[in-house]
């Protein structure tokens, strides 16, 4: 069986070992140079194909994205129809999202964005810490991400809430869905963790009024995409105080231009899309299963729906 690999930037030499351990024979080919004969290809592993690409291989039995968002993938006009897609679901992602969200709740919880600024200047100076019984945490998306930082949160005494799609039964979590539901969490959100996929329906949905409908000072942290942030409405309730700071992780565009307000906003800590990284050392276990199962058409694992988008 031919996996073809289409990742630029990405070392495909990582892969190889990790992927034979699991399927000694496979055979691996590399776009652009090393892809031989289109009809032999039996799977892809992607991330942001270029467009057109996928539909010149006839044969094509699944989709694997690299990560765990896929509209990388979904944004390609000519996407051959009626091959399966998954995104990737892999525990060394998880812990790596659990960490960074974890991090960044503690940074904004116990002021050490403050902190630091005090150093530069020379203060000494104690600021008032709140329990974390008296911060609350929204996290829009409560899928396999979502759901886990929004469990080890519960575990350090945050009363934790969630957005999603369809509502959910998690143990400490109150589970809001719908417009409303997203409207009644925002108002008694402290802390608003973004984790959800990027969809036409989730594009742009931190602007103007859902920043708006946060209480004044709250926190945002971003590890999603992008374009869930409307870039213009959140600088201005940065500088209007309605929101006091936030972590960024992933931008419209990446790398962030050198010339963004981003940048250099003194209430904005932000990251070069770093907080959870695809490790073939925990990864390549999950993507061999895929490939397996699309070899014998059996339905993959985190198998996406193409019309919901996610
Ligand atoms: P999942 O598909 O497991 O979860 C998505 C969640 O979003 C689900 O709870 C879903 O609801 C909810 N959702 C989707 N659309 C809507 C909507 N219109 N309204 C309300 N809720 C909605 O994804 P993951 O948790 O695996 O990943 C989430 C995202 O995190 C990825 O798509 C990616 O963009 C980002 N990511 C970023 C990384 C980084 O390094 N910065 C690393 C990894 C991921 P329901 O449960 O009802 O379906
Ligand atoms: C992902 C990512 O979606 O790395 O996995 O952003």
């Amino acid at each position: 069986m031919a996996l073809l690999f289409i990742c630029e930037g990405e070392d495909p030499r990582a892969w190889e070992t990790p992927l034979r351990t699991e399927i000694p024979d496979l055979d691996i080919r590399v776009w652009p140079d090393g892809v031989g004969n289109p009809d032999e290809i039996d799977v892809v592993l992607t991330w942001k194909p270029p467009r057109g690409l996928l539909a010149t291989f006839p044969n094509l039995k699944a989709i694997l994205s690299l990560a765990a968002g896929i509209e990388h993938i979904l944004r390609d006009p000519e996407l051959p129809s009626g091959v399966p897609i998954a995104r990737l679901i892999d525990p060394g992602l998880k812990t790596g999202m659990v960490e960074f969200v974890v991090m960044e709740v503690l940074r904004h919880h116990r002021r050490e964005p403050e902190y630091r600024s005090q150093q530069l200047s020379g203060d000494w100076k104690l600021l008032r810490q709140k329990l974390s019984r008296d911060r609350r945490i929204g996290i829009l998306g409560l899928g396999h991400l979502g759901g886990a930082c929004g469990e080890i949160l519960c575990r350090f005494g945050f009363p934790v809430s969630g957005w999603s799609r369809s509502s959910k039964n998690l143990a400490g979590i109150t589970s809001y869905s719908g417009e409303d539901g997203l409207f009644a969490m925002l108002e008694q959100t402290d802390i608003l963790i973004c984790l959800l996929p990027l969809t036409p329906d989730t594009e742009d949905i931190l602007d103007a009024t859902t920043l708006g409908a946060l209480p004044r000072g709250a926190m945002i942290i971003n590890a999603a995409r992008g374009k869930h942030v409307v870039d213009d409405d959140l600088i201005a309730a940065l500088n209007s105080g309605q929101i006091s700071g936030a972590t960024l992780d992933v931008f419209r565009e990446e790398p962030l231009p050198s010339h963004h307000p981003f940048w250099s906003h003194p209430d904005i800590i932000l990251y070069p899309h770093a907080a959870a990284w695809t490790l073939p050392e925990s990864a390549a276990s999950v993507i061999a299963d895929n490939i397996i199962r699309a070899v014998k058409a059996e339905p993959l694992f985190g198998q996406i729906d193409v019309r919901r988008g996610y």
